[in-house]
């Protein structure tokens, strides 16, 4: 197996997770594909295999073509040049994925006040970087996680916050619009795989259920999102697959179907704003930050 097919295999089988993270992996992979000498078309044939790994977290296509996009704009060099250049520009890239973190991180932290009760679903960096901030800010906060069955990245949410001492309560996910209610939950922080161009979220399963309980209960739901999760794409109409993964994830009962959708889709009316590295958005806002920020892809 190619250092691709094994980054490709890691995404796949959720080695490595997380709509951000599956895309740094992939800019990274290129990278390194470029540095072993490989040509443009070389690399866009890497770029399709590692976008074919995961359906619904735009971040992995954005950042594939992204990188594709900027070894393009240096395709007329000689060899050792592009090389050289290539990954230069996809290294810039990296950095500019790691600064965002910290502005987001910054932005997002502003909006929580000492002392309250905040509630996240799955396992998102990003939400993570805003709550550490708010910590480290001097905030005194309390943490609600739920499991994020089937394959509980929540546990993970709850012992990276745990470690860093934040306070945290982890709940099954059934049991969100009860302790929601119980806790008296001051927001909610959702990550993002995907924003549409109508601003809504595709998120992890569960998502909009606990959206739509937070506005039963009068609570704000924020979603924390670097424009590298923002669809151009959905700019034409085009839909987000949603990725059923393998039903023994969740259980193995002969005679029995059984549906093991990963992500759902929350719709904009149900979220309040979007945090982003370059500030606070309405979810509506969703269309001028892509023609802003995917000129590039749009036009292509
Ligand atoms: P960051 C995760 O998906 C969750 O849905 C999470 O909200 C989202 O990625 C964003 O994560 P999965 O890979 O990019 O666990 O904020 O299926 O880390």
């Amino acid at each position: 197996m190619s250092d691709v097919d094994v980054v490709a295999e890691s995404i796949e089988s959720m080695k490595v997770r997380g709509a951000r993270d599956i895309a740094i992996a992939a800019a990274e992979a290129l990278r390194d594909l470029v540095k072993e000498g490989a040509n443009l078309t070389e690399l866009k044939i890497a770029g399709e295999k590692l976008k074919a790994a995961r359906p619904s977290a735009i971040s992995l296509p954005n950042a594939v073509d992204y990188c594709i996009y900027l070894s393009e704009g240096n395709e007329v060099m000689p060899p050792e040049q592009f090389k050289e250049k290539t990954v230069s520009d996809i290294e810039s890239y990296l950095t500019e994925l790691n600064t965002s973190l910290e502005r987001i991180a910054k932005v997002g932290a502003e909006l929580i006040k000492d002392g309250e009760t905040v509630m996240t679903h799955c396992q998102s960096d990003t939400v993570a970087s805003i709550f550490r901030k708010a910590y480290d800010d001097g905030k005194k906060i309390k943490v609600l996680a739920t499991e994020a069955r089937p394959r509980h990245q929540g546990h993970l949410t709850a012992k990276i916050l745990a470690e860093y001492g934040i306070p945290v309560t982890l709940i099954i996910d059934s049991a969100a619009h009860y302790m929601m209610k119980k806790l008296r939950v001051d927001k909610v922080f959702f990550g993002a795989d995907t924003v549409t161009v109508d601003g809504d979220l595709v998120n992890k399963i569960g998502s909009s259920q606990i959206a739509l309980a937070a506005k039963h209960l009068d609570i704000p739901v924020l979603v924390a999102a670097e424009s590298l999760k923002f669809n151009p794409r959905s700019i034409f109409g085009r839909d987000v697959e949603i990725e059923m993964r393998d039903p023994k994830e969740v259980a193995e009962i002969p005679g029995v179907e059984i549906l093991n959708p990963a992500f759902d889709v929350t719709e904009s009316e149900y979220i309040d704003m979007i945090i982003t590295e370059d500030g606070v958005m309405p979810p509506a806002a969703a269309y001028s930050l892509l023609r802003e920020k995917y000129g590039w892809e749009i036009l292509k």
